[in-house]
């Protein structure tokens, strides 16, 4: 090799190592799905290592057969411009390249439509008494936190509380006034996206106890990235107790809707430090403030209850004084 190509193979080989060197040395490795706790998100890790398994065939395949073809017919000591053998046509080849393409698309298509519907529907015939019906949650995509409403009226924010072993009917939406998010919990399933004014639905039944953590999966804003939020599966008898630590808890509620944007103590972030705010303990003004937002603060609060902005108060109201 001239040495201008060997300079460049030992770029391109370096370069190589260094881009598989960070995600072999992330946390997880970085490269596989999290392990699947909910039968939809097992689907979805079926489908992935099925097409891992068909794509890797192929590559060591064509990899191998190039390799193999690149020693097998180099050069040698023949002239540059001596000829090769000139052949034309070989049908059986030719139908068999046709062929067996034809057939792993039709596998890998067929696999997918097999497992689709496990991922979009839960089997309503696996539910066989009342205390088995899905539990239905409202999922509300917001700047920059997730709202969660459960049948009985409670709200949560940035963690949801559900009983293991159960299914969850997941209507994942997003205020008409706010922009596109998108629920993703890996572990329990795929992304679906938060629309304004266009509902979309998807499910889980988380399988063990736990806390699984998702994040807002579609570039929302400049707090994007603090968009995180965790599903917490309880054994069914703490499912209430567990729903009532976290409901209308005005700390959790701060911590989602307001602390990504400021701190209570030390520096400013997006929004100005809040310790000594006198807006913090009257209910009149925060809650004219968080529904309606103010020059670059978003309106987070837009369309929340007299309750929702009472559990904030009650919970913000002791940082007014400086003191607290
Ligand atoms: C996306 C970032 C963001 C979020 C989320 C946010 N704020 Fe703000 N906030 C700001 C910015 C920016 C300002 C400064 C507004 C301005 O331009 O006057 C501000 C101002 C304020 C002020 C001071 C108003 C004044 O003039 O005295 C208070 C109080 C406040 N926010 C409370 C909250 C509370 C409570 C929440 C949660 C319900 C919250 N903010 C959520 C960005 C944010
Ligand atoms: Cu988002």
């Amino acid at each position: 090799m001239p040495p201008p190509v060997r300079r460049l193979v030992w770029i391109v080989v370096a370069a190589g190592a260094l881009a598989l060197a960070s995600p072999a040395f992330a946390e997880d490795a970085g490269l596989t799905p999290v392990d699947p706790k909910s039968p939809n998100a097992e689907a979805i890790n079926d489908t992935y290592w099925m097409l891992v398994g068909v794509g890797g065939v192929i590559l060591l395949l064509v990899e191998g057969a190039l390799i193999a073809f690149m020693f097998r017919y180099r050069r040698r000591r023949r002239p540059v411009d001596d000829e090769g053998p000139q052949i034309h046509g070989n049908t059986s080849l030719e139908v068999l390249w046709t062929v067996v393409p034809v057939l792993i698309v039709a596998f890998v298509v067929g696999f997918v439509f097999y497992k689709l519907p496990e991922v979009s529907d839960f089997s309503e015939e696996a539910i066989a008494s009342p205390e088995d019906a899905a539990l239905e949650i409202e999922v509300a995509g917001r700047q920059f936190y997730w709202e969660f409403r459960y049948p009985d009226g409670s709200v949560t924010y940035d963690t949801l509380v559900v009983p293991v072993g159960r299914n969850v009917d997941v209507r994942v939406t997003a205020p008409d006034h706010d922009v596109i998010h998108s629920w993703w919990v890996p572990a329990l399933g795929g992304k679906i996206d938060a629309v304004p004014g266009d509902p979309n639905r998807t499910w889980f039944r988380a399988d063990e106890e736990g806390v699984y953590d998702g994040s807002c999966g579609e570039f929302c804003g400049v707090q994007h990235s603090a968009m995180r939020m965790s599903v917490r599966a309880v054994a069914a008898d703490e499912y209430e107790a567990e729903l009532e630590r976290f409901a209308g808890n005005g700390e959790e509620q701060f911590t989602a809707a307001c602390a990504k944007c400021h701190n209570l103590e030390g520096p400013q972030l997006i929004g100005p430090t809040l310790r000594g705010n006198p807006t913090l303990a009257d209910p009149r003004a925060l809650g004219e403030l968080v529904r309606n937002g103010r020059g670059a603060m978003p309106a987070v609060g837009r369309g929340w209850s007299d309750d929702q902005v009472r559990s904030l108060v009650e919970y913000t109201q002791r940082f007014a004084e400086g003191g607290g």
